[in-house]
């Protein structure tokens, strides 16, 4: 690993107590942020002179590794139109040939462009478990190991949420062909967390949660012993879940239940800050104000929720209820927080038919006011002490280049309403990782190996196909 920088001078930085000039910060050697002196108009001697703004890197709450290979193959009209469970049945068809070998070229080559977009951590949801045709491989992590493999190479932080997932529906009917990859009981899945535990202690490049699949693949005793098992070994990780994200999973949960999925989640479990309910779509009021008040973060996705036709989350209900949100991008259709906020206000903005929608009474700028929400949230869901840039706080870090026409001249807020709104690129210039550069000038060190086993996937893949 390459060693922490240790003190870093920007002319421009967003710290956690507002915009400030002629920052200097110093890196301990865990990757931690030790001190920041502002107004330092003599840097230190051996002080690393940055060539942009310095901003806390993005959170991802939510990703699908494997789902990177098949973007753009569910793109395709069928006879009787589409909807998001025939874009599933694509993404089991796709599935059945990712392997170990294959799911850690295609996660490698994905955090690449995560961290190039800005992204500094990613909580990755993975419920590949077994091999294809659904044996448990000899060793029940080696899929979690690939996917370990594949962030650790690259250097973006993991939050690795192993998934629970033992039923197709509701009432607990029975998993398909399709799904036998993605199954636990509820003691296997402890095996499997204690196995992972054992493996990797928790560090700077890895932290340990667990999601639940959905309210559809687990009953009630399950969902139960599933965080039971989380709590015994990790009391402080992330429980992540996908909720009310399609209305037919709202109407199957309230025949089967009497309860609407986020209303009976509230009144079944503890929810609190630890955990993640991502993409919460179909809310009432009552369950938006719950939602917020619970201190849960509503793990928001808006390219794949458009992407898949899922509908739109209550975002202006919500904020305005003081609900805290995190950004996934899922299945990866886009990989770039700026695409995800700018949807984010747009969605609102058409169905409201009025402008300046998610910016807060304190933060009037949109730009600003959504960064910094989502840099909150999404350290919140990841489980890390990361997205403020104060001391005590890991060094994950983007300088964005201002020195772009979009960004030149724009004053602090400004510079992340031009970023979000207005900007082409990434104008992602370098990204430090607790402390350690991953990329510099827009390139990461290993990106041409990368590439490289990413397209040999992508073509055994084909000829397997
Ligand atoms: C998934 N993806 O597990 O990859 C899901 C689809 C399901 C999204 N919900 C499968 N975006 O929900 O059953
Ligand atoms: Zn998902």
């Amino acid at each position: 690993m390459t060693k922490p920088a240790k003190v870093l001078y920007a002319k421009r930085a967003m710290l956690a107590d507002g915009w400030a000039q002629d920052v200097q910060v110093t890196i301990d050697d865990h990757g931690n942020i030790a001190h920041i002196e502002k107004n330092q108009t003599t840097p230190d001697f051996n002080a690393e002179s940055l060539q942009g703004v310095l901003l806390p890197g993005m959170a991802n709450c939510h990703s699908h590794a494997f789902q990177r290979a098949m973007v753009g193959l569910a793109e395709v009209r069928s006879s009787q139109g589409d909807d998001f469970w025939g874009w599933r049945d694509t993404m089991y068809r796709f599935l059945a040939a990712i392997g170990p070998q294959e799911l850690q070229a295609i996660a490698a080559q994905l955090y690449v462009e995560m961290l190039k977009a800005g992204y500094t951590g990613v909580a990755e949801f993975h419920y590949l478990h077994h091999a294809p045709g659904g044996a448990c491989y000899d060793d029940p992590a080696e899929m979690s190991h690939a996917i370990i493999r594949g962030a650790t190479d690259v250097g973006i932080q993991l939050t690795l949420l192993p998934v629970l997932y033992q039923f197709s529906d509701f009432g607990s009917v029975a998993a398909g062909p399709q799904q036998q990859r993605f199954l636990h009981d509820g003691e296997r899945f402890q095996r499997l967390l204690e196995q992972l535990a054992a493996s990797y202690p928790n560090s700077q490049q890895l932290n340990h949660g667990m999601a639940l699949h959905s309210l559809r693949a687990v009953d009630e005793p399950l969902l139960h012993q599933g965080v039971a098992t989380l709590k015994g070994l990790h009391p402080n990780g992330p429980i992540h879940i996908h909720i009310a994200e399609q209305e037919k999973e709202v109407a199957a949960c309230l025949v089967h239940s009497g309860q609407r999925p986020v209303e009976w989640l509230l009144d079944h479990c503890n929810v609190d800050e630890h955990w993640c309910l991502v993409h919460a779509t179909h809310l009432n009021k009552r369950e938006c104000e719950r939602l917020a008040a619970s201190k849960a973060v509503a793990g928001l996705c808006p390219t794949t929720e458009a992407n898949l036709g899922d509908g739109l989350f209550p975002a202006v209900d919500f904020l305005h209820s003081g609900g805290r949100f995190a950004l996934g991008s899922d299945s990866h259709i886009s990989v770039s927080p700026v695409e995800e906020l700018r949807l984010l206000e747009y969605g609102q903005r058409l169905t409201h038919k009025r402008r300046t929608l998610l910016a807060g009474e304190a933060q009037p700028s949109v730009g600003a006011s959504l960064y910094s929400q989502a840099l909150r949230g999404g350290a919140q869901a990841l489980g890390i002490k990361s997205g403020t840039i104060a001391a005590g706080m890991r060094a994950d870090f983007i300088v964005l280049d201002d020195n772009d026409p979009t960004l030149y001249g724009k004053h602090n807020d400004q510079l992340l309403d031009s970023w979000i709104f207005a900007s082409q690129r990434p104008n992602v210039k370098d990204v430090m990782v607790a402390g350690c550069w991953k990329i510099q000038d827009g390139r990461h060190i290993n990106e041409e190996q990368i590439q490289q086993d990413f397209f040999r996937t992508i073509d055994r893949l084909n000829n397997q196909a």
